[in-house]
């Protein structure tokens, strides 16, 4: 089968380019706008919602308009991404004294390690040595869990920046912050522009260098806008680069483990395999590669009634309570980690509701600081584990879903799905593979199944089939926990009502959005974020001159900080009230709609 052609648009909604227009939202960066594609995501059926999220995506591709913004296919991103991957050809004939760092915080942190592990992995497949290493805030306990607050801090990045590369003479450092943002980041690319005899900085992220963050940071002159400044005057002389084309608004606002994440694997990945490939690296060479993703984009989304299909499985269980696991195998499987953990900032969720497991756990894995189960439930990660803490209590009421590719040991899969398939007939699968591929042991993991999404990949992908099959599954899950979350009611128009208020730009976003919902001052909807965290009806002194650090430190204790505040804003009770209000509809969006009709 080949890749199929583009589906039809989504006529019904505004065009995919109104998010363009120097007027809609222009106090946002492009990263935290809305996307006028997805106003509706609340209230959508699960095939309705697939497709806003198949146009949201396509809008990566979308060619350059009339407007300031750079895309990803221009001309000078392509150029950018050749001169990058020169670059990392250097540090190829260097290894001993040579470095690449990937570094990020949250997905994109995960993102970093994920990608260092992977590009080590092919290079001593190709005889080069394993020069990629990472650098995530918060450390690796934050691969699989929700630490926000270290991504706050630029010392400390600059700090692990240093540890990680003592003693080279050569560091290519990536820095990725979606939303140029990142305070972590920025002092990592600070700390590489004052030391650039040894440092190259590359700045990866998805919004217009004038949108950079300008909040100052606490405790230091910089802001994230000053470095990209720096950056870009050296960027003439290539001493830097920044990768940063804009992508669209993200499906639920602000949520860049989409197309953020996303990006950040399509960029790196064309880079890295143009730099270790022996042939030149060419103009042709990079774009091609890049629009084989686009390819693989709208292939994945051919699949959009299987997806549709998961993701009311998945909606089901989180909503009478129970939970979604994934069982993968490979990198597969750890794109289930990733995917989950990612639950927890953007919907409030708990670690159980969506939870992910990989094959050898730890082993599989090779992180930096080896085997960290020992640090609590949230990280058993491997199927052990799952047979273990998990199985015995599994119901009809709890879904689960197998990731694979033909590639995998197929055996251990149908292994595994029988085990599970004692316990629940709630059980799914996305599978990958070739065109041609002999499929005997599949169909009998089928009929376990109640529902597979079959990706056959036709063989003019196979040159690149391990990437292309992971952004489809990234695709995927992230659909499948996405529309779960929304059918859960944790979405309200297409804003993360639920989010997690524990940095800097969290807070910022979560007062925006009280301000946006609520209609009320922002010194009033920041009043009303505080009293939430700190759980009081008036603010005392102490609490109104604690630093930002100290609410969002406090803020992580609590849960459903931005529906107690707006419920609070919208009808005048107190903490208590507005608990209870939660309490009797817990179903967040329904409780909003509730206080907006009567305020
Ligand atoms: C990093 C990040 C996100 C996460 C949350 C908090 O953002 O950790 O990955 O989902 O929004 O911020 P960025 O620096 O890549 O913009």
């Amino acid at each position: 089968m080949a890749f199929v052609a583009k589906p039809d648009r989504i006529d019904t909604f505004s065009t995919i380019h109104d998010w363009e227009s120097a007027d809609y939202e222009p106090t946002l960066p492009v990263s935290e706008k809305s996307n006028p594609l997805t106003r509706h995501i609340d209230r959508a059926p699960a095939s309705s919602i697939v497709k806003m999220l198949q146009a949201c995506d396509a809008q990566m591709f979308q060619e350059k308009s009339q407007t300031q913004y750079q895309r990803l296919l221009s001309e000078e991103m392509v150029k950018t991404l050749m001169e990058v991957a020169e670059r990392v050809r250097l540090i190829l004939k260097d290894p001993q004294d040579s470095l690449v760092v990937l570094s990020g915080c949250g997905t994109s942190g995960r993102l970093a390690f994920f990608m260092a592990s992977g590009f080590n992995r092919e290079l001593q497949r190709l005889n080069y040595a394993p020069v990629c290493s990472y650098v995530i805030a918060g450390g690796d306990r934050a691969l699989f869990s929700s630490q926000e607050a270290p991504e706050d801090d630029p010392t400390l990045g600059a700090l692990r920046l240093k540890k990680v590369s003592e003693g080279k003479k050569r560091v290519l450092f990536v820095g990725v912050s979606c939303g140029l943002s990142a305070p972590f980041v920025a002092g990592q690319l600070d700390f590489c522009l004052r030391h650039p005899d040894v440092y190259t900085p590359v700045l990866v992220g998805f919004n217009p260098a004038h949108q950079a963050r300008k909040e100052p940071i606490p405790g230091c002159t910089l802001t994230f806008h000053s470095v990209v400044t720096r950056m870009e005057e050296l960027a003439k002389t290539q001493k830097a680069f920044l990768i940063n084309p804009a992508l669209g608004p993200e499906a639920i606002s602000g949520s860049s483990r989409m197309k953020g994440g996303s990006a950040t694997k399509i960029l790196l990945e064309v880079v890295f395999s143009a730099s270790f490939s022996r042939t030149p690296v060419t103009f042709n060479g990079i774009l091609q590669h890049l629009r084989s993703y686009e390819k693989a984009l709208d292939f994945t989304y051919s699949h959009s009634e299987e997806i549709a299909a998961l993701m009311e499985a998945a909606g089901r269980s989180l909503q009478c309570g129970r939970q979604v696991c994934y069982l993968g195998w490979g990198s597969l499987g750890l794109l289930g980690l990733i995917d989950a953990s990612e639950c927890k900032p953007t919907f409030g969720a708990d670690h159980e509701d969506i939870r992910g497991f990989v094959s050898g756990g730890y082993k599989e894995l090779g992180n930096n600081e080896g085997d960290l189960t020992l640090m609590g439930p949230e990280f058993s990660i491997s199927h052990d584990d799952f047979l273990d803490g998990v199985l015995p209590r599994l119901t009809d009421d709890d879904a689960v879903l197998l990731l694979y590719s033909h590639s995998d040991d197929v055996d251990e899969v149908a292994k595994l799905a029988r085990r599970v398939r004692e316990k629940t007939s709630n059980i799914h699968a996305a599978y990958h593979q070739t065109d041609g591929d002999a499929a005997a042991k599949q169909d009998d993991i089928n009929k376990l199944c109640s529902s597979t999404v079959i990706f056959t990949w036709p063989q003019e992908a196979s040159k690149r089939l391990q990437h292309l099959r992971e952004f489809s599954t990234k695709l995927l899950l992230n659909a499948v926990s996405t529309g779960a979350h929304i059918f859960k009611g944790k979405v309200f128009k297409n804003y993360m009502i639920d989010l997690q208020v524990t940095n800097s730009k969290l807070y910022r976003r979560a007062a925006r959005l009280l301000q946006k919902l609520s209609g009320h001052s922002e010194s009033e909807c920041e009043e009303a974020l505080l009293k939430a965290i700190y759980q009081v009806d008036k603010l005392s002194e102490d609490i109104a001159t604690c630093s930002l650090e100290t609410h969002t430190h406090t803020a992580a204790k609590a849960k459903k900080v931005v529906p107690l505040a707006l419920v609070c804003l919208l009808t005048g009770c107190s903490i208590k009230e507005a608990e209870s209000r939660l309490e009797q509809q817990p179903i967040v969006r329904e409780a909003m709609e509730t206080c907006l009709k009567s305020s």
